[in-house]
């Protein structure tokens, strides 16, 4: 449990703190007790509502890098997998489970019929480089319009296709995240169908967080009232794995 004083201090940490994301900020002894579960992470975060509707930074198309660097899985290689790939993802299914009242499944035709939105973003990843590239897909708000998500329902799972490690990674955000304008699934990178390499054939984008928060090879989205009973109950494989923030603002 938390305290109240330690969460008054955290929110007041959380306000300067989460808008830059700083990795003194992570280190700070305080604050990653009070990360120390998702659930409270979220509670903290409330507290900087404004903040986290913010839009992240958009960007020209003479801002793009010349490669849109991959990194972690870039071929999940499995048997399934390649037989997908080998049709085009004509087979790949999204599927919503959880706690929707309309559970639903979309295939990826399915998903490119719906409203877009094309945004040009950066990227960040932890191990230290970036790359500005332009996306498409449908944001993620339409897709849970149409799940109609029950009132228990906090957090968005996202499964993937890969495995790092033996493990099947995945990766979890908040609804505050979910329905943030600029969250979407992408189907298309720099004007072209998403490599297999960047997540194709539907990868997250939640420009807000950190490189790893983007789950590539998504199969699925479950939406839960708590993370504890998904994996390692981190909320995602690099909090598992290597105890990496749930929370990763920038
Ligand atoms: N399914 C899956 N998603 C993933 C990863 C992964 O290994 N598997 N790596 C993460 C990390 S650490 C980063 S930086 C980005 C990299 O995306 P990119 O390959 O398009 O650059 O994907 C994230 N999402
Ligand atoms: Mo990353």
């Amino acid at each position: 449990m938390i305290t109240r004083r330690k969460l008054i201090t955290g929110a007041a940490i959380g306000a300067g703190g989460l808008l830059s994301g700083c990795d003194a900020l992570n280190r700070n002894p305080l604050f990653q007790d009070i990360l120390a579960s998702a659930e409270t992470a979220n509670f903290v975060v409330q507290r900087t509502l404004g903040d986290r509707m913010e839009l992240a930074s958009e960007y020209r198309m003479a801002d793009l890098s010349p490669t849109f660097r991959a990194n972690g899985t870039r071929d999940p290689a499995s048997p399934e997998y390649d037989a997908s790939a080998a049709q085009g993802f004509a087979d790949w299914r999204l599927r919503l489970t959880g706690l929707f009242r309309k559970p639903q499944q979309f295939s990826l035709a399915a998903v490119q019929s719906l409203p877009q939105r094309t945004q040009i973003t950066r990227h960040d990843c932890v191990e230290g480089w970036s790359a500005i590239g332009q996306w498409t897909g449908v944001p993620l708000k339409i897709l849970l319009d149409l799940g109609q998500l029950q009132d228990k329902a906090r957090f968005l799972v996202f499964h993937c296709a890969d495995r790092l490690g033996g493990r099947p990674y995945y990766e979890s955000i908040d609804l505050l995240d979910g329905f943030h304008p600029q969250t979407i699934l992408a189907h298309r990178l720099n004007g072209s169908p998403l490599p297999v390499a960047n997540g194709a054939p539907l990868r997250l984008r939640v420009e807000r967080q950190l490189g790893y928060k983007h789950a590539k090879y998504v199969t699925g989205i479950e939406a839960v009232a708590s993370l504890a009973g998904i994996g390692e109950g981190k909320g995602g494989y690099w909090q598992d794995v290597a105890g990496y923030a749930w929370y990763a603002g920038i």
